[in-house]
Order: C-alpha cells, then structure tokens, then sequence
C-alpha cells in the first residue's frame, strides 16, 4: 500500500471516512464531494492505480465491486444509479487508486461531461 495514496490511507484508518461496508478486500464509503444525492465509492483495499492496472488476477474483485455496490445502492434507496469509472487525468481521474462511483437520486443525462 503507497504511504502517500490517499484511498490507501482510508483503508488503514490515518484519514476518516463515512464507511458503507468494508470486509478484508474491500471499502465502500460515502464520496466528500457529492455530485449526487446519494453518492458513495467502492474500492478494492489492494492499491492499483486505476481501471487500467486491473490483471487477470483481479478480475474476481472487481466483480466484487459492482455486487457491493449495488448491495448498497439498494440499501440506500436508489436502485437506479450510475457506475462510472474514470481512468486517467484526461478522464477526469483525480484519485490514483481504483475507485468505482456510485451515484443515484437524480435524473442522469446522457452523454456525460
Ligand atoms: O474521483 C475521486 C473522488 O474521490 C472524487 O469524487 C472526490 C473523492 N474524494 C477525494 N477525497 C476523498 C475523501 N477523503 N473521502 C471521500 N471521498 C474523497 P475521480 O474519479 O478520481 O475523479
């Protein structure tokens, strides 16, 4: 786990987060900055950097990602929701380890900005 990444320090309790779940692979806690009315991010506790650093030997918890995420969409009332992933600055990534976003409690447009 990179001392300086900002998602691995969450997964080891030096900055605080609004948790939704955590098991010993993975973190599901609510985004800081919302662009939604229910938004939070599911994280592998295993550092990669972003969507495109996923191996072979992650896919099993990537999938993982998405069943906990929806677990918690449904919990949280918004069945319907948006999963995105960015990859890369020019993506809009701005968190260099793999995140999924899940937002829900609005009407998304199409396509997005
Ligand atoms: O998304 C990175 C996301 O991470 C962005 O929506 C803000 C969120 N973020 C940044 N710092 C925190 C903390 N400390 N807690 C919760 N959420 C945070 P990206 O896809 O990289 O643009």
């Amino acid at each position: 786990m990179p001392d300086n990444c900002l998602f691995c320090k969450i997964v080891r309790g030096e900055i605080p987060a609004s948790k939704l779940y955590e098991d010993d692979e993975v973190l599901a806690f609510r985004d800081i900055a919302p662009q939604a009315p229910v938004h939070f991010l599911v994280i592998p506790k295993k550092h990669l950097s972003g969507p495109s650093a996923v191996t072979g030997e992650d896919e099993r918890i990537v999938g993982k990602l998405m069943r906990i995420g929806n677990e918690i969409a449904v919990k949280e009332g918004v069945p319907h929701y948006r999963v995105v992933f960015n990859n890369g600055s020019q993506a809009g990534q701005t968190v260099f380890h793999l995140h999924m976003h899940i937002l829900g409690g609005r009407n998304m447009a199409w396509p997005p900005g």
